[in-house]
């Protein structure tokens, strides 16, 4: 069986240029020289799907589950080719056609099924399971038009539904359906697979569920709909709070329908399989992606006592030693913690089961803050996966630190041996093969393509740190990179870069944690200073991209600021010539794989303990950026790996931090008074020129948050931030140094491949063979 399929894929890839011929005949009757960009996108996407389908599936006694309520894949065709090695055989029969298969991927729509890094490390997990040929599937939903699209108008950020999914596309419709009830209303789900393929390795699949009763046209303007019938309105969105609790009923909706078919599609493999039940966690681990999947647990309970005949006892310890949980966070605002009553009305069924546990817990342990339903009857989910769950781990050494001594010290007494580190990992087949090609090849040519399994070889560049050649390799494929981005820009943003500047970038989701109203701040100063003179030796360029979930209104002010000193500092013909600021619009992952080659500083300034890892520091220093960061989440490994010269780390540690919220002793307002050049820059978001090509209503509220809240803390690290941010800019002109910097970083990247995470994952939680 295996070996006639593997035929039948090496004779797909060996006739591949026959079989594009065939279908273009087929689908638009034409030749392959005769299509469009378009016509050849859906032209080689059948060829790709065929060809995965007859590829080996990953096989094994055990497999991994893992539901998430996000899988932030990308556009696939790209990496498909890749993993599937065929890029180079497909991008020379293209060429001979005359065509360019950068174009060509340009055309395929973005998948637009997560919010940012959670949703973006499922993705990466998915490719390093199957490349590593581990058998694990991806559980999720079919959002129809997923996170939204962001468009500027006036300066702030309008939300427009992303209507992604094409006829033809990288979903597969099957034949699986399951009935769901919330209560006594039935819905009946529709499986559609994606197909996963490892690099030079077998596929797994991503089961997106979705209703077939969904209404698309119930959306009208904006992302406006009736939230009442949730046979039409079930899976058209993602709900898009990234860290903020926004407690809707249809969110809860959305997660019960993904786990009540996650756990008949798992028990179906069980029975299709004749595995035991009373053994499901020999043949199944179930990872739970932060709490949105948590219900998956009291629903199997409850499915193992009614339908399996198992007693209570029993179905919970089954359930246990099968799940798996992993924290994302430690803001409050994010943990989730749904009222009885909510539940009550979505799922009453599974009421009853979430109260036995909590009974259980409460028979066992005194503590509060253990319980699972609280003195206000709101059900903490996260408490359901530490009590219910064998294992729970943080994203970074840490930020699992601090669950262990802080935000789950209580759990942790209880069940020290449950909690573990696994630090995040990025694919890099993605985040270098894929997105900075050129600099793939060099590395390959200077140090041989090991790397590109085992991600450690990085290291060997080290080895050329003194080699003049290497070091002005590096400087011009930066450059380049730096101007494919400039001209990218030029077209989508009609700004234009001059790559000569230093490129300075924040992409991530907007939140106050974060702190780009920190680096707004930075970019007030630089112009005033600008304006009185000082001009900086070398232009320096600001870029953005961070989307806003609707309902935060200061993250809406924030990025208005930015989209007014964007207009104010690119329009003054004194400051423009050393200072562009552009924050681009829809940041995504397709545009991430531009911004981040071209990166020189990589800004990662959040609040210490707040960010529980990042990702894209990870993906910016393997691509050569130098990180400007903070002591939070995996810069602090970051640090450690390339030592204290490759690296600009800067603010007030997390212990520090959080004694601040401890004692409650941060006052804003002190920062601003005590210093002339903090007062300056936050005075200047209220100050005539803001306010004449700004909206005063945001620009005020604003101000007045950070001079009277300020929860996180952003003038507490200001004044350092601006010294060491000048530092940076100044050592870019030691342009030996810098070089080193950036072969440093790069060699040392290989810590964060998401294979080593896996690897990880599978040697502490899932042993799997
Ligand atoms: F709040 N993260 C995210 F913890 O992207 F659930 N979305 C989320 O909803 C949450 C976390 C949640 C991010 C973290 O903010 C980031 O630090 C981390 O690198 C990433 O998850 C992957 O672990």
């Amino acid at each position: 069986m295996t070996k006639q399929t593997n035929l039948q894929k090496d004779v797909l890839v060996l006739n591949l240029e026959q079989q594009l011929e065939e279908i273009a005949g087929q689908m638009f009757g034409k030749t392959v020289a005769e299509l469009s960009d378009q016509e050849t996108y859906y032209v080689i996407l059948v060829y790709v799907k065929r060809l995965m389908e007859v590829s080996d599936a990953n096989e094994g006694e055990k497999k991994v589950y893992y539901i998430s309520a996000e899988f932030l894949i990308g556009k696939l065709l790209s990496n498909n080719l890749i993993n599937l090695k065929i890029y180079r055989k497909l991008d020379e029969f293209l060429k001979s056609k005359g065509k360019d298969l950068a174009m060509i991927e340009e055309v395929e729509p973005e998948p637009s099924l997560g919010n940012g890094g959670l949703g973006r490390l499922a993705a990466c997990f998915l490719d390093s399971i199957t490349t590593m040929g581990f058998l694990g599937d991806g559980i999720g939903l079919n959002y129809h038009f997923g996170l939204f699209k962001q468009v500027f108008k006036d300066r702030l950020q309008n939300a427009e539904k992303n209507d992604w999914i094409e006829e033809n596309s990288w979903l597969t419709k099957t034949d699986v359906t399951f009935d769901v009830y919330f209560g006594d209303q039935k819905v009946v789900s529709r499986l559609y697979d994606i197909d996963v393929a490892g690099y030079d390795s077998g596929v797994n699949k991503l089961h997106l569920f979705d209703i077939e009763t969904v209404d698309e046209s119930i959306v009208k303007d904006g992302i406006d709909f009736d939230k009442e019938d949730i046979e039409k309105n079930l899976t058209l969105f993602l709900y898009p709070d990234d860290s903020d609790e926004a407690g809707r009923l249809l969110r809860i909706y959305q997660q019960y329908f993904m786990v009540s078919n996650a756990a008949q599609l798992i028990l179906r493999e069980m029975k299709e399989k004749k595995y035991d039940l009373r053994k499901m966690y020999e043949h199944a681990v179930i990872q739970i992606n932060d709490t949105h999947p948590t219900m998956v647990i009291p629903e199997l309970i409850r499915i193992l006592v009614e339908e399996k005949a198992f007693t209570m006892d029993e179905a919970i310890e089954v359930v246990r030693k099968t799940c798996a949980y992993t924290n994302h966070t430690i803001l409050a605002e994010a943990l989730e913690k749904w009222p009885l009553a909510y539940l009550e009305k979505v799922v009453p069924q599974l009421v009853p089961y979430i109260k036995e546990l909590d009974k259980r817990v409460a028979k066992e342990y005194e503590d509060p803050k253990v319980q699972i339903i609280d003195e206000d009857d709101r059900v903490h989910m996260a408490h359901i996966d530490i009590h219910y769950g064998f294992s729970v781990n943080g994203v970074a050494a840490i930020h699992t630190e601090i669950l262990k001594d802080s935000e789950l010290n209580a759990f942790y007494k209880i069940y020290p041996e449950k909690f573990n580190n696994k630090t995040n990992g990025i694919t890099f087949r993605r985040w270098l093969i894929s997105c900075n090609r050129e600099l793939t090849h060099f590395l390959a040519d200077t140090i041989g393509d090991g790397f590109k399994k085992d991600a450690d070889k990085l290291e060997k560049l080290l080895d050329h740190q003194e080699d003049q050649s290497v070091l002005d390799r590096l400087e011009e494929i930066k450059m380049n990179r730096k101007k494919d981005l400039a001209a990218y820009v030029q077209k989508a943003e009609g700004i234009t870069l001059d790559p000569e500047s230093i490129f300075d970038i924040q992409i991530k989701r907007l939140h106050e944690y974060k702190r780009q109203q920190m680096n707004a701040l930075y970019i007030i100063h630089k112009y005033l200073e600008i304006k009185d003179g000082k001009k900086p030796v070398r232009p320096l360029t600001f870029i953005f991209g961070a989307k806003a979930a609707p309902a935060y209104v200061i993250a809406q002010d924030i990025i208005h600021l930015i989209l007014v000193l964007q207009e104010i500092i690119n329009n003054d013909p004194d400051v423009s010539p050393y200072m562009k600021v552009v924050m681009v619009e829809n940041y995504n992952v397709s545009y991430a794989e531009k911004l981040i080659p071209a990166c020189d500083i990589s800004e990662q300034i959040s609040l210490a303990s707040k960010e529980a890892s990042g990702t894209g520091n990870m993906k910016f220093m393997l691509n050569g950026a130098v990180t400007l960061g903070t002591s939070d989440g995996a810069n602090v490994e970051i640090h450690e790996l390339v030592g204290d010269d490759n690296i600009y780390i800067f603010g007030e540690k997390s212990e520090a931090v959080i004694a601040h919220y401890e004692k409650a002793d941060y006052v804003s307002k002190d920062y601003y008074e005590k210093s002339p050049v903090i007062k300056e820059a936050v005075d200047f978001i209220v100050g005539k020129q803001a306010l004449a090509v700004g909206h005063k209503e945001n620009l005020e509220r604003l101000y007045k948050e950070l001079l009277n809240k300020d929860w996180f803390m952003t003038l507490l690290d200001l004044e350092e931030y601006i010294a060491v941010k000048d530092k940076a800019f100044a050592d870019y002109e030691d342009r030996q140094k810098w070089k080193k910097m950036m072969l440093v970083n790069i060699a040392k990247a290989g810590f964060f491949s998401s294979d080593r995470t896996i690897a990880e994952y599978n040697r502490d939680i899932w042993k799997l063979k």
